[in-house]
């Protein structure tokens, strides 16, 4: 078997840390061509510093690292230092990172590795805001039918809405990018609160990671400590919940996961639902199905994937 190539666009993030970690430590199935930045949870300084350090800390520090866009494409950026912290990687104390940030944009890295690549091999993997994707596909439209799978964290249907009443972060902050991708016709897989929402970190899965008493172990359950006072104080939920690593895991074991193929639309305009993610979940419309929406996970076989994998960096 040969390793799915995948390139990973992120905002770390904590969560986006773990879906990161998780990805690094399973080389036979992921081949990761390359992490690309984009602002989201904190400014864009600060995702591309935070991957490398992420990168640095599972001992992969050759892994390609790309700054991205700063800004969403129509709105002004919102962050979520109110979730993350100032640093957006708060909870452990790691080094700054050596490793270098490349030289070429992130979007211009994605373009020539789709060009680059056989059509059909590679997934992107958009773990914040889609204002890379959507960027490269306006920019180079010859590379959206070259695109094998997006697999996505954002949106919500059930659970709503986690930045404002009704929209999820990654699809709030740039709607204008997301209602680009979804009409892109590319094959989309989207993770969203329905199923981040069930891979909480309860007490025991967070003792587990710390249990491996590695400094990966350890990190994740710092980061994931830090993280679970805002979801405990705000939900009452009986953990964090890692929306990012549900990406990877799914990538590694869509059998963990069930969904149904509907036709998801994006609110661009109305600002009281801006970014909402309105997905046709019981088939009432006749719009084309355009994307895998996920609603349920085996959250157990989630935790024993994740602290099996994290225990090999
Ligand atoms: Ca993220």
């Amino acid at each position: 078997m040969t390793a799915r190539k995948i390139i990973i666009d992120t905002d770390p993030g904590q969560d986006d840390a773990v879906a990161i970690l998780l990805a690094l430590s399973s080389p036979e199935e992921l081949d990761v061509l390359g992490v690309t930045c984009v602002a989201g949870n904190v400014p864009l300084d600060l995702t591309t510093k935070n991957a490398r350090i992420i990168c640095e800390l599972a001992g992969k520090p050759n892994t390609l690292v790309f700054a991205g866009c700063d800004r969403p494409l129509g709105r002004d950026l919102v962050t979520a230092e109110h979730v993350h912290g100032k640093t957006g990687l708060d909870g452990p104390d790691l080094p700054d990172p050596e490793m270098p940030l490349q030289d070429q944009h992130a979007v211009d890295f994605i373009i020539d590795t789709l060009r680059a690549e056989p059509s059909g091999t590679v997934t992107l993997c958009p773990l914040g805001p889609l204002t890379n994707i959507a960027t490269a596909f306006q920019k180079a439209p010859d590379i959206v039918q070259r695109v094998q799978q997006i697999v996505l964290m954002g949106g919500a249907y059930f659970e709503v809405g986690n930045i404002t009443p009704t929209a999820e972060f990654n699809i709030y902050v740039d709607p204008q990018a997301a209602e680009i991708t979804f009409k892109s016709g590319v094959d989309i897989v989207v993770l969203p609160l329905d199923v981040t929402h069930k891979a909480l970190v309860t007490a025991p899965r967070n003792d587990a990671f710390r249990a491996l008493s590695t400094p990966v172990g350890i990190a994740v359950a710092q980061m994931t400590d830090f993280f679970e006072r805002f979801d405990k104080e705000k939900y009452g939920s009986a953990g964090a919940p890692l929306h990012d690593p549900c990406v990877t895991a799914y990538l590694l074991r869509p059998d963990l996961f069930t969904g149904r193929r509907v036709n998801v639309e994006i609110e661009t305009i109305s600002e009281l639902t801006m970014g909402m993610t309105v997905a046709d979940w019981w088939g009432v419309t006749d719009r084309p199905k355009n994307a895998l929406f996920i609603g349920d996970l085996d959250a157990d076989g989630f935790f024993d994937l994740l602290t099996e994998r994290l225990a090999r960096l």
